[in-house]
């Protein structure tokens, strides 16, 4: 197996990364995700999920040990999603976890301190909860009503003001999210996205990615936003 890419490496792309990307079976098929890994990268992705909810775990591990190789040589983190079990096997950097999967202290128990852990929030309330869970980032979503994630209630683009002065580690505003809606995410204090079928969809991902890094924009967190 190729080594994995160093914990404190993949730490410090994580607090680099703005524009986090997840490659989701549902829009491509796991034999595209190299390619399309190569070129989210090249437009600026600084961090990549796996997800293939109807995969078997052999299938998630053959494809999660290309792509954590492909992206170390590249310095950045593949982060499974749920499967906390093929993390050291896959040389992924760290598993996503939802409310209802492992919970944040169980999976931190089982892979130690330096494997990256993500958790799925739903609300201000559950985003303060997972960070003093020890959670190292958040997804905060959905912000808007999404066909690939279609069972959640939208929270709304509002919610960012109040979660980005509740809360100190990164947090991906994810969920129904296009270039427009990020400018107006990033109005409000987003200052990083997650997104899965702009992504993956787009005719060309490297424009894409780009696109959607140049409408964040270097707006400060919303804290100075307010002071200045
Ligand atoms: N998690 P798209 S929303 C995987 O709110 C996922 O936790 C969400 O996909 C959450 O960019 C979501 O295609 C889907 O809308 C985001």
């Amino acid at each position: 197996m190729a080594p994995a890419l160093d914990p404190a490496r993949a730490r410090s792309a994580l607090l680099q990364a703005r524009l986090y990307a997840i490659l989701d079976a549902s829009y491509a098929a796991p034999s595209q995700w190299p390619t399309l890994a190569t070129q989210l990268a090249e437009g600026g992705v600084g961090i990549f999920q796996l997800r293939g909810k109807k995969l078997t775990k052999d299938e998630i591990l053959t494809s999660a040990k290309v792509l954590a190789a492909l992206l170390a040589r590249r310095g950045l983190p593949l982060i499974l999603n749920d499967h906390p079990d093929l993390v050291v096997p896959s040389g992924a950097a760290g598993c996503h976890l939802g409310q209802d999967d492992l919970g944040i202290p169980e999976a931190r128990r089982l892979l130690g301190s330096a494997t990256l852990l993500g958790l799925s929030s739903h609300s201000p309330c559950q985003a303060v909860a997972g960070q003093a869970l020890g959670a190292d980032y958040l997804g905060f979503g959905p912000l808007y009503a999404t066909g690939t994630k279609p069972d959640y209630k939208p929270i709304g683009p509002s919610k960012i003001r109040e979660i980005a002065g509740k809360v100190t580690i990164p947090f991906f505003c994810i969920g129904g999210l296009n270039p427009e809606r990020v400018s107006e995410a990033a109005s409000l204090g987003a200052d990083r996205v997650c997104l899965v079928s702009h992504l993956l969809l787009a005719p060309d991902p490297t424009k894409a990615a780009r696109e959607i890094l140049s409408r964040l924009g270097r707006n400060p967190p919303f804290k100075d936003a307010e002071e200045s």
